[in-house]
């Protein structure tokens, strides 16, 4: 845990968010600016800035967070018509928040390229 950063604060619960599913290795929450009926948050636990920051170490972190993503999508109903997850990283790429993160959208037509 970084001292300093929100998400590993909503991961240990000292910061409040609406979180829907949490296990050994990641938390997930609701976004506070939510761009679609359904925005997820999926974070890992461990800090880890950005996907810059990822080793080989964590890929099966980073593979348990796309299965996590792909359930609560069935589980919720809106797999088959589609959705989308999406990273961040940096700041022409529009982060944030430096704790990875991955978006889960979905509940209505999204439209591409993104802004
Ligand atoms: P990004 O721009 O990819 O770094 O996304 C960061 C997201 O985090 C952004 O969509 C808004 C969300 N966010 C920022 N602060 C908070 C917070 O305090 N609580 C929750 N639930 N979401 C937050």
């Amino acid at each position: 845990m970084s001292s300093d950063c929100l998400f590993c604060k909503i991961a240990a619960g000292d910061i409040p968010a609406t979180v829907r599913y949490q296990d050994d290795l990641v938390v997930v929450f609701e976004d506070i600016n939510p761009q679609a009926p359904t925005h997820l948050l999926l974070i890992p636990r461990k800090h880890i800035p950005t996907t810059l920051d990822l080793t080989p170490d964590d890929n099966a972190l980073v593979g348990h967070v796309f299965q996590v993503a792909a359930k609560m999508a069935t589980d919720l109903g809106f797999a088959d018509e589609g959705f989308r997850i999406v990273n961040n990283c940096n700041q022409a790429g529009g982060q944030t928040v430096w704790h990875v993160h991955f978006h889960l959208l979905g509940q209505r037509q999204l439209t591409w390229p993104p802004g």
